[in-house]
């Protein structure tokens, strides 16, 4: 059974996380699922996608699948891991995807919602960067998704904090484009999309290319990467990864001790 619901509305197609029960946790299969109805929709040649969780969801989605990432020894977010494809189809999609947000959004789903191309919230949205609270080295892709959208000082904050930062805030800092009263969401967001609708999509296509391309056009030394891919590994083989990891399926706080 599919963990989305897939609808096509006024132009849009709209992919609904449905795993609530999960608190939408992105899991490899409802990362598949989800790639799957954005394929589905690029065939049809549908341009504007809308993500979204269901209406009234507490939590719009809890981040990557703790119960997925490796035990110790094994980087946690290499390029093939589920959550970075999904934020690559994303990223690739032609056409923009716009994050419909109520609830709160953790992790590797802030890294999503960054990823998207803009993003609509309503009052109890909430977002918490959260790699610190689980002993995780976020990759540095991950880094520049946060990097592109946000002051530096404000993407530092939330990393270091692991804090959730509530929707007026966000909307300050510029995580989320606009907050808008939660009876209007999908109004408001189907608007935007109708806008957007009646524009060029062969140069909407292209210009989001462009950004997404220039937003990339950092180059590092080889050492400089190694280096970095070295300090990370000390942080995935470390007491602290395992612990926090540990802890988070024993329902408990992480006890760190910094190696
Ligand atoms: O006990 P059961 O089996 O019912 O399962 C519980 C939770 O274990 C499960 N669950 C998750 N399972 C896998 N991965 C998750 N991310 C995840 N989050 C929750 O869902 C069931 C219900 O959860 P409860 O904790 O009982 O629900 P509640 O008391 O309402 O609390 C909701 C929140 C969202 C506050 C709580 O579940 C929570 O703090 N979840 C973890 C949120 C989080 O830190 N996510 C980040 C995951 N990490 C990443 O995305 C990146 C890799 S990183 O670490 O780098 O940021």
């Amino acid at each position: 059974m599919s963990l989305v619901k897939v609808e096509f509305l006024e132009k849009v197609g709209i992919i609904t996380l449905n795993n609530t029960q999960k608190l939408n946790a992105l899991s490899a299969q409802l990362v598949d699922d989800i790639i799957e109805a954005l394929d589905n929709f690029q065939k049809q040649k549908i341009h504007i996608i809308i993500l979204r969780a269901p209406e009234g969801s507490k939590v719009w989605s809890a981040g990557h699948d703790v119960k997925e990432l490796p035990s110790k020894m094994r980087d946690p977010l290499s390029y093939y891991d589920s959550l970075e494809v999904l934020l690559r189809a994303v990223e690739e999609y032609p056409g923009p995807v716009i994050a419909m947000v109520h609830g709160s959004v953790y992790g590797g789903a802030c890294d999503l919602i960054m990823t998207c191309d803009m993003v609509i919230a309503d009052k109890t949205a909430k977002f918490a960067m959260t790699p610190a609270k689980l002993g995780v080295p976020y990759n540095s892709t991950g880094i520049l998704h946060f990097m592109n959208r946000l002051p530096i000082n404000i993407a530092k904050e939330m990393f270091f904090t692991a804090e959730l930062v509530p929707a007026d805030r966000a909307l300050n800092v510029g995580i989320i484009n606009h907050l808008v009263a939660e009876e209007e969401l999908l109004s408001f967001t189907l608007n935007l999309a109708a806008t957007i609708s009646t524009r060029s999509m062969l140069s909407i296509e292209v210009i989001k290319e462009q950004f997404r391309v220039l937003s990339k056009a950092y180059s590092i030394t080889p050492s400089a990467f190694e280096r970095v891919q070295g300090m990370r590994r000390k942080v995935y083989d470390s007491h602290d990864y395992e612990e926090a990891i540990t802890a988070f399926l024993e329902k408990r706080p992480a006890h760190f001790k910094g190696e």
